[in-house]
């Protein structure tokens, strides 16, 4: 049996992924840079500054701006960001998420949240379900992003459970490999194109069920 279950949290816990793409682009029209949601897919499970770096690749002459003035476009997304998230709520927790998250509490396993996010911490409160977890690891508590490992194991490492006996939900494929190479079960949300690496897939969270899960997870760890 599995001991814990670590969430990520844009893709599987909300669609946060819509806020942060209007907010990336809204400064990418202010910077002459044009954006779609097929581009949005590139920046998803990946950090901020990095997803700043792929815009502004995409407009050679802005590629080389000194780091502050980077710095500064980053924080104006954010601001942006911020602005829509403030209408976030409950209501936005996708389907099959909340029974799943009771179901692992009811059978006594530890929950936690491996974000990339700095928001992360935020966009649970406003979820209102900052206390079904035991342990938040956000972008502040990691120095390697997805796809490395070290947003699990720190996650692992705090909740005092053995990698192996620990299962990571995710939508985006770096996320599915960072879960891959902590030695943990991955489960992905998502295309069979995008995430064959998953030990266990399925397309959509409202598939996301305990048991099946649990099955999953007993067919490969014995
Ligand atoms: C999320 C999103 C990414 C975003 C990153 C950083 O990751 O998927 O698109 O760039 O967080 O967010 P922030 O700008 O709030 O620090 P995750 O790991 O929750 O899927
Ligand atoms: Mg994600």
């Amino acid at each position: 049996q599995p001991k814990a279950f670590i969430f990520d949290l844009d893709g599987v816990i909300t669609d946060t992924a819509e806020y942060h793409y209007q907010a990336w682009k809204r400064l990418a029209d202010e910077i002459g840079i044009y954006i779609d949601r097929q581009f949005n897919e590139e920046l998803k499970g990946i950090g901020r500054m990095e997803s700043l770096e792929k815009i502004l690749a995409l407009k050679p002459e802005l590629e080389k701006l000194s780091v502050d003035k980077k710095e500064n476009l980053a924080a104006k997304k954010n601001k942006y960001y911020k602005e829509l998230l403030k209408s976030l709520a409950p209501a936005d927790i996708l389907p099959g998420i909340l029974p799943l998250i009771q179901e692992i509490r009811l059978r006594g396993m530890k929950i936690a949240l491996g974000s990339a996010s700095k928001n992360a911490q935020r966009v649970l409160e406003q979820l209102e379900l900052t206390n079904y977890f035991d342990y938040i690891v956000d972008a502040a508590k990691v120095s390697k992003g997805k796809p490395h490992p070290e947003t699990f194991l720190t996650a692992a490492d705090a909740l005092g459970v053995p990698y192996d006996f620990c299962i990571g939900i995710e939508d985006a494929p770096s996320g599915v490999t960072a879960v891959n190479e902590a030695g943990m079960f991955s489960v992905g949300v998502g295309s069979k194109e995008a995430l064959s690496h998953s030990d266990y897939r399925v397309n959509q969270t409202d598939e996301l069920n305990f048991d099946r899960i649990i099955e999953a997870y007993g067919l490969v760890s014995v």
